[in-house]
């Protein structure tokens, strides 16, 4: 075992410190747990694999929490104050339960206080288990206040985290694509790891969250990553091992290409009898090995990547393929919608990024199988600070759709600037395409758009998946604060309605937490003030009314205005000495805004409606051009970029304030990795701020009304 095999032993432990465990740590507890091993494991209702481990992961928990604080694991007739009880008969939805969905490991569970004892039922040990760290996050509170019979379950059935890790390290991006919190908690050395205990614990922070599922490598699916399918399996079954003591399921994402760089067949067309022989017989190998496995994620004729279009196939030829191999498993097969072309001209103006997924994908709406869910990035274009909401959204009544969110911070920051992003998640989770009184986008990705079809109701819809942030980082994050990202990326997966304020105060108060589970007020201030607002303070040093992708090509950080204006990735502001933004109107430009129902079609096509923050998306104007605002586009760049600078040095002041405090309620190590942080953020919110301006002034000759200083 070579070094880099050795992890860490002691990572940060996120938002479960022991102190979080303090109000059910110094409580008498109890656990009521049919013997799931030998012939009870079968009981009807029960987690088909895995209840054993995750039964004497809760029994492990208890115990853990209350030698911690001082409580006890009592008998469950004793009294005790918290009783968590596996009710496999509750599965029929009698009772509030809800019923486990047949793809759904954790389909919720009921909570009762009376006279201060808390009763927690589920139908499954995972829903269990989300049930303990739901009393876990409420503390204190979960034992007072009057009594209380609620019934807790996810909104969505998918919940999915996707891991851009790679095995071996790839010349350009690293060991994990677009990771910026150190190398892969589960490979190193080109295999995956011996100590798989960082992922144990990784499993346990989902858990907290209510996240199920995790797809563990990379969708650009190279050569050796693709041997995971095969070869690899073994080490596969190692990792799910290690997740599912958390009632996590592992995914994969598999290569269109397999059948014939893994198999030695001529062809990997999907209409191919041998091609359809292979999937099957590679799906039931892996199910043979890892019986709750979860599903296949396909990146599929995308940048590069292999797909159906190579034997004149369509996307939904190629998900079915997949579709009908993992059918008989129960396994579900996540298809990618981040199709474009990537060879764009610029000097193209006909062809426009934004409106390939739909595209490609609308016209395919009732040919998927129900088993197949497309997965569609919240923005037509790809993760930017602003973009509209993707008209796919809208478009695909007849199809499980997944909202996919990008908690890894490739345009936000990448860990280097605090960037809480739950405040821009939960706008597109409640954008309404169909206007006020429509319906949202967390009702059309759980199964309840306007027209959804019985299958796609039935099932609970696509759900959510997002890529991680989590590397072999002291802590998990690179930028500690970044952890809050992840905590509210699972919270908003299982419940998209809660306000991001209120998630952070949830996460702060865990992560923060005493011994005695108190967190110092003055801390818990200090949180919000940098945070709250963290995502709206980067776009206003970054991305003006909607313009995206003025970031230093290849890597993604720091400005380049012009960075990616002549390149073929399609992604252009098409600034000239008159204005900026892109036209996609119907009448003069691309007629993007006419993939959106009505009222949006309407609204972002006219300049007078259309909302100042995607302004330059949808439109070209004259740098002049007088925002809804009542300032001019130029004068806004100009304030805004001044403006958030400003605030980022109010973040690193806030910060410093609790200098006093550290260590006793601000561990030394993450004071020291914020402090290193934040002024790397003002340093570069600084360059941000002179470049824009410079850049605008220089094109448009327009001075600052305020006659601030720009180069
Ligand atoms: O945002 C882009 C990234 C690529 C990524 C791609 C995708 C995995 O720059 O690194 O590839 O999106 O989502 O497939």
């Amino acid at each position: 075992m070579s070094s880099e095999n050795v992890v860490d032993a002691a990572p940060h432990p996120a938002w479960l410190p022991d102190g979080a465990l303090a109000a059910v740590g110094r409580r008498r507890v109890a656990v009521v747990l049919p013997d799931l091993s030998g012939p009870a494991r079968g009981i009807p209702g029960a987690d088909p694999d895995g209840s054993a481990d995750v039964a004497s992961t809760l029994r492990a928990e208890l115990e853990r929490a209350t030698t911690a604080h001082g409580g006890d694991v009592v008998a469950p007739d004793a009294s005790p104050d918290l009783l968590l009880a596996l009710s496999p008969e509750l599965s029929g939805g009698e009772r509030g339960i809800p019923r486990a969905r047949p793809d759904n490991s954790g389909g919720g569970f009921r909570f009762v206080r009376d006279g201060g004892r808390v009763t927690v039922t589920a139908a499954t040990a995972t829903a269990l288990l989300h049930g303990w760290f739901h009393v876990v996050r409420l503390g204190e509170a979960a034992f007072r206040g009057p009594d209380a019979d609620e019934r807790h379950a996810p909104a969505f059935a998918l919940r999915v985290l996707d891991h851009w890790d790679n095995v071996d390290v790839h010349p350009v991006m690293g060991q994990v694509e677009r990771g910026y919190s150190g190398g892969s908690i589960f490979y190193a050395d080109g295999r995956v790891r011996d100590d798989l205990s960082r992922v144990t614990a990784y499993a346990r922070l989902l858990a907290a969250t209510g996240i199920d599922r995790v797809c563990i490598n990379n969708v650009n699916v190279h050569a050796r990553e693709a041997r995971l399918l095969t070869d690899d399996l073994p080490e596969v079954a190692r990792v799910a091992a290690a997740l599912r003591t958390y009632g996590v399921r592992t995914h994969l994402a598999v290569s269109f290409a397999a059948p014939m760089t893994l198999g030695g067949l001529p062809t990997s067309d999907p209409l191919d009898d041998d091609v359809r022989a292979w999937w099957r017989a590679a799906a039931d190998r892996v199910w043979a090995t890892i019986p709750d496995f979860g599903g296949f994620v396909v990146k599929a004729d995308s940048e590069g990547q292999p797909g159906p279009f190579a034997y004149g196939r369509d996307h939904a030829d190629g998900a079915n393929l997949l579709a009908d191999a993992v059918a008989p498993h129960g396994g579900v097969v996540h298809w990618r919608a981040f199709v474009y072309d990537h060879t764009q001209d610029w000097r193209d103006r006909s062809t426009d990024r934004a409106r390939a997924a739909y595209d490609h994908f609308a016209p395919l709406d009732g040919r998927f199988a129900d088993n197949v869910v497309v997965q569609v990035k919240h923005g037509p274009i790809d993760f930017q600070t602003r973009e509209a909401v993707s008209p796919v959204l809208a478009g695909m009544p007849a199809t499980r759709l997944a909202l996919e969110l990008q908690v890894t911070q490739e345009y936000t920051g990448q860990q280097r600037h605090a960037c809480y992003l739950a405040p821009w998640w939960s706008e597109n989770l409640g954008f309404r395409p169909w206007g006020e009184d429509g319906a949202a986008v967390r009702d059309v990705v759980a199964g309840r758009g306007p027209g959804a079809a019985a299958a796609v109701a039935a099932t609970g819809g696509g759900g959510i998946a997002a890529v991680s942030n989590v590397g072999d980082d002291r802590f998990w994050t690179g930028h500690p604060l970044a952890q809050a990202n992840l905590y509210a990326f699972g919270r908003l997966a299982w419940d998209p309605t809660l306000a991001p304020s209120t998630i952070l105060d949830e996460w702060i108060g865990l992560t923060f937490a005493g011994p005695d589970g108190a967190v110092e007020p003055r801390v818990r201030d200090v949180l919000h003030a940098v945070l709250d607002d963290s995502w709206r303070t980067y776009e206003s040093y970054t991305a003006p009314l909607g313009v995206g992708f003025m970031v230093r090509p290849g890597h993604h950080y720091g400005p380049d205005v012009d960075g990616y204006e002549y390149t073929p990735w399609g992604t252009y502001h098409f600034a000239d000495r008159d204005g900026i933004g892109v036209d996609r109107t119907r009448a003069t430009g691309t007629g993007f805004t006419g993939q959106y129902p009505a009222p949006w079609r309407d609204v972002y096509e006219d300049l007078a409606t259309c909302p100042d923050e995607l302004l330059l998306f949808f439109h070209h104007v004259p740098y002049t051009h007088v925002l809804r605002s009542g300032v001019t586009v130029v004068q806004h760049v100009y304030d805004t970029h001044f403006d958030g600078v400003e605030r980022v040095r109010e973040a690193v002041a806030a910060w410093e304030s609790l200098a006093d405090l550290v260590p006793a309620a601000v561990p030394a190590d993450v004071d020291a990795r914020v402090r290193e942080r934040l002024a790397e953020q003002l340093r570069s919110a600084v360059e941000w701020r002179d470049q824009l301006n410079t850049y605008f002034l220089r094109k448009s000759g327009v001075p600052d009304a305020h006659g601030r200083t720009i180069y």
